[in-house]
């Protein structure tokens, strides 16, 4: 019997945040960036996941030197904290010159411009020890479909990853997929787009997914099949796991509380396929509440990683002879309900 994998935890600083929503403003003292740093190993987690302006404040205006130095000084601080940076994520949604999308922008100068950011965010992995950069394509779609040919948006988006796998002969990319938010319907909505762009690039094991548990469920799917999807190709790389409710805005809920069900779908499918075993992490991109004082909040970070190891024991305590058996005879009733008492504790 295989030794069990031991799962691994991973957020980006920007998890720690103010509360603020496209209705208001901060609804909590801002925690100084650096110090977030100093809060993961005690909340049980060992992976960072940035943006390439977490490392580089203002990295608009700085030069290559100082951006270098930056990662090393981002590299050293890390080690003395025991944590490991897990990828660096080009913010390309931000900047007047994305407003519109960057790498599948009508414009000239934004194409230009987000092939820059993305180039630094490159270096910055490399300088951190980083082995890959993440796309989330935040902007890259349309607000009316006329706006932009689709076929040439796609073509645009393929370039860009084979400049990029051209750029540097190690770095891996991760697409991670999101059907609409900030845009009304984006490029690359889902597993499928993301696994086929893989394979069209020149450098298709390179070329891997990340699955947010809340994006695949605004496209109207489930994240554990999104996951199995990639699994079933070798393509998963990580996980932003958290929940939603329903079909409206990103909402980046704790893991697990809207539909518990489906989460622990998501954490049978990683185990049973082995994920973690060569140092994939479980991220947790959540959110925590407008309305929750103190700073900083980490609750919602706590809370998300222990329902996904209680929902860990559930899966390792699932009978899997019974569920077989059930399987075999088509009895799908008793399987839900099989499943259903065993979550509530029955069993
Ligand atoms: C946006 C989202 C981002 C990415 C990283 O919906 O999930 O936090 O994960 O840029
Ligand atoms: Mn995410």
């Amino acid at each position: 019997m295989p030794k069990s994998t031991v799962y691994r935890f991973s957020f980006g600083p920007w998890n720690i945040s103010e509360g603020a929503d496209p209705f208001g403003p901060d609804s909590r003292k801002a925690f100084p960036h650096e110090r977030k740093f100093e809060l993961y190993r005690d909340l049980g987690f060992e992976g960072v996941q940035f943006h390439d302006d977490d490392v580089a404040p203002g990295v608009e205006g700085l030069s290559h030197g100082q951006i270098v130095s930056k990662s090393k000084a981002v590299r050293k601080m890390l080690r003395e904290h025991g944590l490991v940076p897990e990828f660096v994520a080009p913010r390309l949604w931000f900047d007047p010159r994305t407003i519109d999308g960057g790498y599948t922008s009508n414009n000239e100068k934004d194409r230009a411009y987000a092939w820059h950011r993305t180039k630094v965010s490159v270096d910055i992995a490399r300088e951190l020890g980083a082995k890959a950069i993440v796309l989330w394509l935040a902007r890259e779609g349309s607000y009316i479909r006329e706006s932009k040919s689709a076929k040439l948006a796609y073509e645009r988006l393929l370039a860009v990853i084979d400049k990029t796998l051209a750029y540097d002969s190690k770095i891996e990319i991760w697409i991670e997929p999101k059907p609409n938010e900030p845009t009304d319907m984006a490029y690359v909505p889902t597993a499928g787009h993301a696994v086929a762009l893989a394979y069209a690039s020149n450098a298709p094991r390179r070329v891997k997914v990340l699955i947010e548990s809340a994006h695949a469920l605004l496209a109207n799917l489930d994240p554990s099949d999104e996951m199995a999807f990639c699994l079933a190709h070798g393509k998963l790389a990580s996980v932003h796991l958290n929940d939603q409710n329903g079909l409206k805005y990103d909402q980046d809920k704790n893991f697990g509380a809207v539909n518990l069900r489906g989460a622990f779908n998501q954490v049978l499918v990683l185990e049973d396929c082995g994920y973690g075993r060569k140092g994939e992490f479980v991220g947790l991109d959540v959110k925590a509440m407008r309305t929750q004082a103190g700073v900083p909040v980490v609750g919602h970070l706590k809370a998300s990683r222990e329902l996904f190891l209680f929902l860990l024991e559930k899966v390792r305590s699932y009978d899997r002879g019974r569920v077989e058996k059930l399987r075999k005879a088509r009895d799908y009733e008793a399987l839900e309900l099989y499943t259903l008492e065993h979550l509530l504790g029955r069993h």
